[in-house]
Parts: C-alpha cells; sequence; structure tokens
C-alpha cells in the first residue's frame, strides 16, 4: 500500500451509548485526536441522561462527529449493527468499534490500526500477553475466563479474548460476513461475529489492552444477558 492510499484512507469508530453523557464529550474529542483520518459515530439509544443532545452539541463544531439516535434500548448488537451499515455506506475502509466509558483506552487506536496492515480483523485482547484488568472483582475475573474458555471451545475459536468490543474491521469483512443476520445481542453478538469471521476464512490478531474501569456512569450489561449469550453459543456452536 502506497504512503498516498494510506493517506486516504478513512476510519470510523463506532461508539454505542446508553447513558453516557458524562463520557461521551471527552472520549469521543480524545478519540478524534489519535488520528486525523478517523470520524466517530455515535449510536444511541434515546439515553435519558442526554447523551444525544451532548452529541449534538459537538457536532456543532466538529465535522468528524456523527449520530443515529434510535427511540430507546434496542441492545449492543443492534447498535453496533447500525454503526456497521453507516460505515459501509458512508465508504470507510477500517470500522472500530469501543466502549463509551474509557475501558477501553483510545491510545491504542494507533497500534491497531497498523495491525490492520496484515490482518483483517484486530481485537483489543485482555487475556494475551501484555494485556489485563484493572481493579476487577475476583468474580468478575472469573466469569469473564470462563466465558472465554466456554466460547472458545464450544466454538473452535483461535482467538483469547472471545468477548473483547473494542474490534477493528477492515471493510472487507464486513461485506464478507454478512454481520446483518447476527441475531444475538451483548456480548454473544461478539463471539458469533467472531465465529463468523474466522470461519470466512479472515485473519484474526490480538493487541495486548489493559481494560480499565468505566470513569463514570453505570454498568449497563445485565446478568440475564450472560445467561443469554451462553445460550447464544451453544445454539451457534451447534449449528456449525
Ligand atoms: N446504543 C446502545 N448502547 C449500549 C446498550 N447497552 C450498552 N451500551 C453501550 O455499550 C457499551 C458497553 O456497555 P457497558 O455497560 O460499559 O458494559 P460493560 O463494559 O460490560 O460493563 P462495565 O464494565 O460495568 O462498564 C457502553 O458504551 C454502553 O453505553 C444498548 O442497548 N444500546
Ligand atoms: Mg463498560
Amino acid at each position: 500500500m502506497t504512503a498516498s492510499s494510506r493517506l486516504s484512507e478513512r476510519i470510523l469508530v463506532i461508539l454505542p451509548t446508553y447513558n453516557e453523557a458524562e463520557n461521551v464529550t471527552g472520549l469521543t474529542r480524545l478519540v478524534l485526536q489519535q488520528d486525523e483520518r478517523i470520524d466517530v459515530l455515535v449510536v444511541d439509544d434515546g439515553s435519558p441522561d442526554g447523551t444525544g443532545e451532548r452529541v449534538e452539541e459537538l457536532r456543532a463544531d466538529e465535522p468528524r462527529v456523527h449520530l443515529i439516535r434510535r427511540p430507546g434500548k434496542l441492545g449492543l448488537g443492534t447498535a453496533y449493527l447500525a454503526g456497521f451499515r453507516f460505515g459501509l455506506d458512508e465508504g470507510y475502509s477500517l470500522v472500530f468499534t469501543m466502549d463509551c466509558d474509557f475501558s477501553h483506552n483510545p491510545r491504542y487506536l494507533s497500534q491497531m490500526i497498523e495491525k490492520l496492515r496484515d490482518c483483517d480483523l484486530v481485537v483489543g485482547s485482555r487475556y494475551v500477553k501484555g494485556g489485563g484488568i484493572e481493579n476487577w472483582p475476583w468474580y468478575r475475573l472469573l466469569l469473564s475466563r470462563f466465558a472465554n474458555f466456554y466460547a472458545r471451545t464450544l466454538l473452535r475459536l483461535e482467538l483469547r479474548d472471545c468477548t473483547a468490543g473494542f474490534r477493528g474491521y477492515r471493510r472487507e469483512v464486513l461485506e464478507g460476513v454478512d454481520p446483518f443476520d447476527v441475531r444475538s445481542s451483548g456480548y454473544s453478538f461478539l463471539e458469533e461475529m467472531a465465529w463468523k469471521v474466522s470461519r470466512a476464512g479472515f485473519s484474526i490478531a490480538e493487541v495486548p489492552i489493559v481494560f480499565e474501569q468505566r470513569q463514570a456512569g453505570s454498568s449497563k450489561i445485565e446478568s440475564r444477558e450472560i445467561y443469554l449469550a451462553a445460550w447464544k453459543v451453544l445454539i451457534t456452536a451447534l449449528r456449525r
């Protein structure tokens, strides 16, 4: 790839939000600072805390920020899909997803963008050498470890961190695997998507990241979601 084609490459970072008013402005600005080719798309699900309004304010003087407002909390999986649709329609070559709570530090973006030179999907991974998690209680660590072991085994994935939401996709992957028929939401969306990508023969690489505690606001993932994810992974494995 030539230096000029590299420069013309457009990168989309999707931030799904539900009640992230305290995080969205700061995080969006920080993401944009990482690389001038980056645009941010916030997919907000009618957050009652005014997240959407914060993004509208940002948009007034920042043309690199885009916003999709959905009427209610429709789930993380379909928020990613709305973002992928936008990314494909608007001609971005690389599409990233990140949590909007500072758990995924934007400083890893440049390394992940670089990594996409020689792979199709890059995952910001907690479970490879150099990666980790800050300040999680033991039961959450155990649950996450178990969820990964379960998904890796059932879906026969090489990927160490199957539930990581910090990812970058080459547009060819999104065109090639038809993510739009992934029906699961939340964690199982991520596991099913990793499975589809690897089954389609695309290459996956991991970049170590340290997952940090969210800066403000509260967690939106319900425990129901975890059981649902376990079930969906089993169904996916049986479809194989
Ligand atoms: N658009 C949209 N975003 C969502 C939805 N549920 C969660 N999110 C966002 O998805 C990202 C991840 O959700 P979190 O609540 O941080 O989940 P988590 O990282 O497992 O939990 P914590 O570690 O406690 O933060 C955040 O940016 C949320 O605002 C949803 O239904 N719709
Ligand atoms: Mg989080």
